[in-house]
């Protein structure tokens, strides 16, 4: 409808925002779908980031056979790639293919600029206005408008003097640029500036190149499309794109299974060479399991890449600069190259490294640097874009009570799956914050997140349902979800985009999700099972929500725990006793060691029936030390001195304490109270021998994980009431500390986290009669009193079944006056926080607990 303004005024079901490759697909699928949709494109044709980078050497750097729509194999055998690494205008000419194949044009609005876009909750539907006016409403709203699509500002002093002719790569004058016999400085040596620099100093009389940072990159080696490529794509389309989805960047490649440093030497060479000469981005990081967390291998495989750099280079200064040092390998996206490197060979090329000679200003005819005035007549800016998040807050987006979304972002992105914003109905982003994105082949999370957006339209239809919306709870675990995956990784430590870290003034705040397309796809899948969980959904007839955090484990503590399950081994319960500690023994084998000590030794103190064996650990700091008496996990059952080898390692360094961890007698064979009997002689033992051991007299704590954690805390209760010795206070580690299976923890945790329902009762079985475990030196919380017992720290595990009996004795504990520390880990399990250098998330509660172990050593 045309307003009496001039003005249109447009109803449909759906409102898009771009008609790059996901608005193109959203709008096919939407239409196909049976709702009526049109997409606003400030371009004046389709193509979205295809339409604006049209400098020279602009390509993709996923293979095109990959990088394209898979969604209808008649498109895939009507288009013929014909470059393994399409250029620019290929690509641009395939999806105009796209948009006339499937006449898309009909409802996409060109040279329009979305300028608003409100909410309105009485009438259910998004109102879009755009500069010049229009306006159209829709029951939803969808921002297709791309990852890298809004331009960085230059921010370089002066860049509003120069007189000579300024280009940005991502805004490309459509006729193209000559620069035969011109004087040209190219800004920036990202992805953009790696493609166009060798093309440019094809035609410039003279080519200056400033770079800030130096880039790690890989050849392109383009050719054809690779034959073998092809072939096993015709051979099974389906099993290929298949394949696709379910690989962790969206391209058809296994996970690298093995670290870095677990293959022979040769073999990783021979790795690296092979995935170097076949020129693409995931082979390399692909090879290794570990190359993006481990710093020592990323280490290696950079200087493989320097060292290539050197070899092509013949001016020693230049190739050092050239060399990328600043940031991990991959922590920004690896550069594919076709002569970058070269071109710093020929006589008409200079490289500034403006780490040492900065830029003073740009000036009316060139470029001063801190060392010299440059003349240019052309100045091409390949300096970037505000990514993920500039191109959606660019829009005036507000929705419910007129929340705007530059402003609840303001912090950095919130967002539930990159998918929709709390706070904000009907709404959705393409491969926004959150969602795998940029770290993927985007064609293949184009379709998942085109897909999965109308298959929710279609349930909301069938189900008579007008809105969705994301909870707060769910979005705020998924934003720590995607930032705990981060946090295994050496991405947050470069300053890259992904970190907004380009852009001055955004939030340092990791942008994509790292945990990969295949995880990511079964993520939004479980959502639609579990009844959309985590969203709420409206309609006339009420609403309904399912509430609740998708992915509430640590992303490393799932990963053990798949690793446990790829072993599927008979649970321990079922074992006969020696088989059991066996498989206990196995699996421990292989874990991290812990960190270096001054000294181990063993060694044997008495107990009351028989010897005990200690293993002590010292310091490497000069004693004497506070002294910490050890009793290890395993149910009472399972175990010995140095079956805690690791967490008495950390403890001992990181609290800088002498760790004597005391083995104590079994059950079955010598059932409660053995074990008490013993722990209490134990520290009995040592509160006199500790000098001669080298600890400080007098200052001495107790700690225990699980069982270990039970008799701790037990043994503060005996010393206290039968006036034993002074212990300064207990660190008790997911404690055992009744025996009461009713609790909710066991009714939430006691499958699937590693210590099961089955297994407690097998250990509370072997260990204690029934009629004894009122007992409070079996169940300490059953004590008459608490009070007077020594300043504790409890952690407790979120997924663990022992939780709740964990934090009821740490209430019962404060409740008596006891100085008691409290943490209760999310996403851990009964396992994962002693489980030093392997499970990384718990690394925080780790060093609370050896702070306070710290605190109790100073306590005498
Ligand atoms: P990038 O990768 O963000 O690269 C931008 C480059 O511009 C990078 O080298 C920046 O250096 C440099 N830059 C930015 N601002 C300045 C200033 N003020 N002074 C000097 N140098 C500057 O963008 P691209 O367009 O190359 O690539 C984006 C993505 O497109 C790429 O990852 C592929 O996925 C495709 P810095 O590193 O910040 O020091």
């Amino acid at each position: 409808m045309t307003n009496n303004n001039g003005t249109i005024n447009q109803h449909c079901d759906v409102i898009v925002v771009g008609a790059g490759m996901a608005g193109l697909y959203l709008l096919h699928k939407l239409r196909s779908a049976g709702y009526s949709a049109i997409a606003l494109e400030t371009g004046d044709d389709v193509g979205g980031t295809w339409y604006w980078n049209r400098y020279p050497g602009a390509r993709c750097d996923i293979e095109s056979l990959d990088y394209s729509y898979s969604f209808d194999p008649d498109l895939e055998k009507e288009w013929q790639w014909s470059e393994r690494y399409a250029t620019q205008p290929e690509i641009l000419r395939y999806l105009q293919f796209v948009a006339d194949r499937y006449d898309l044009r009909r409802d996409i609005r060109f040279s329009t600029l979305v300028k608003q876009a409100n909410w309105d909750e009485g009438a259910a539907q998004w109102n879009v206005t755009t500069a010049t006016g229009d306006t159209f409403t829709g029951q939803y709203y969808v921002m297709a408008t791309g990852c890298l699509s809004l331009p960085k500002e230059p921010d370089v002093p002066g860049v509003e003097r120069f007189s000579g002719a300024t280009y940005f790569t991502n805004a490309w004058p459509h006729e193209g640029v000559d620069f035969t016999g011109k004087r040209v400085a190219v800004i920036g040596t990202g992805s953009s500036g790696i493609q166009c620099i060798p093309l440019i100093a094809e035609q410039a009389s003279q080519i200056t190149v400033f770079q800030r940072t130096a880039n790690y990159a890989a050849p392109a080696n383009n050719g054809p499309v690779r034959a073998e490529h092809q072939q096993k794509l015709q051979a099974d389309r389906d099993a290929y794109r298949e394949a696709a989805r379910g690989s962790r960047a969206g391209v058809p490649l296994p996970r690298g299974e093995e670290p870095f440093f677990t293959v022979e030497p040769e073999e990783r060479e021979r790795r690296l060479e092979a995935g170097f000469a076949l020129g693409d981005l995931l082979t390399i990081s692909s090879s290794f399991s570990d190359l993006v967390t481990n710093p020592e291998a990323n280490n290696a495989v950079q200087e493989f890449f320097r060292n290539k750099v050197r070899a092509k280079i013949s001016d020693p200064q230049t190739a050092e600069d050239l060399c990328a040092k600043d940031f991990p390998l991959f922590t920004k996206r690896l550069c594919l190259e076709t002569n970058y490197f070269e071109t710093f060979n020929l006589p008409h090329s200079k490289l500034v490294n403006l780490r040492r000679t900065p830029i003073k200003s740009i000036t009316e005819t060139g470029i001063d640097s801190t060392e010299e005035s440059m003349e240019f007549d052309a100045i091409v800016f390949a300096t970037g874009f505000d990514a993920m998040t500039g191109a959606i807050v660019a829009v005036d987006i507000r929705g419910c009570d007129g929340v705007e979304l530059k402003d609840v972002w303001a912090e950095g992105p919130k967002s539930y799956l990159g998918l929709n914003v709390h706070g904000f109905p009907n709404f959705f982003t393409i491969t926004g914050p959150g969602s795998p994105s940029v770290l993927s082949n985007m064609a293949v999370s184009i379709e998942q997140h085109v897909n999965w957006i109308t298959t929710t339209l279609n349930h909301l239809r069938k189900e008579g349902l007008q809105t969705i919306e994301a909870t707060y709870a769910a979005q705020e675990g998924w934003v720590t979800h995607v930032n705990d995956y981060a946090d295994l990784t050496l991405y947050p430590v470069a300053n890259s985009w992904y970190m907004g870290a380009n852009v001055p003034g955004k939030p340092r705040v990791f942008l994509p999700y790292i945990g990969g397309v295949d995880t990511y796809r079964q993520v939004c899948n479980d959502v639609v099972e579990q009844d959309y969980l985590g969203f709420e959904l409206s309609g006339s007839s009420g609403s309904h929500c399912n509430d609740g955090v998708v992915r509430f484990v640590k992303p490393d503590v799932q990963m053990v725990l798949d690793l446990i399950a790829s072993l599927e081994q008979a649970p321990l319960e079922s074992l006969p006793l020696e088989k059991a500690r066996q498989q206990m023994e196995a699996n421990t084998a292989n874990r991290a060691p812990g960190p270096e000590v001054g000294e181990i030794s063993d060694g044997t103190l008495p107990g009351p029936f028989c010897d005990l064996d200690y293993r002590l650990y010292r310091p490497t700091t000069e004693g004497p030390h506070s002294v910490v008496v050890y009793f290890h996990g395993g149910g009472w059952v399972l175990g010995h001195a140095s079956s805690d080898d690791p967490f008495c390692r950390y403890l001992c360094v990181e609290s800088n304490v002498l760790v004597i961890s005391v083995n104590y007698r079994h059950a079955p064979e010598a059932p409660f109270p053995a074990a008490v009997d013993d722990a209490y002689a134990a520290v009995n033992w040592i509160a006199i021998n500790a000098e001669s051991l080298g600890g400080k007299s007098g200052s001495l704590a107790v700690a225990g994980w699980s069982a270990g954690g039970n008799l701790a805390t037990v043994v503060c209760q005996m010393s206290q009431k039968q006036g034993g010795p002074k212990i300064s206070g207990q660190l008790l580690v997911a404690p055992v500390t009744d025996c009461d299976f009713s609790t909710t923890s066991f009714s939430d945790n006691a499958e699937g986290y590693g210590l099961t329902r089955n297994l407690m009762q097998w250990f509370w079985n072997n260990y204690c009669a029934v009629s004894e475990r009122n007992d409070p030196r079996a169940s300490p919380l059953r004590a008459e009193s608490l009070a007077g017992l020594p300043p504790a720290m409890v952690i407790t595990a979120e997924l663990d079944p022992l939780r709740d009996e964990g934090n009821a004795y740490a209430a019962a504990m404060q409740a008596a006056g006891v100085s008691v520390k409290h943490i209760q880990a999310p996403g851990q399990i009964h396992t994962s926080l002693t489980a030093v250098d392997t499970v990384n998330s718990a690394n925080g509660v780790r060093k609370a607990m050896s702070d306070a172990v710290r605190i109790f050593s100073n306590y005498h």
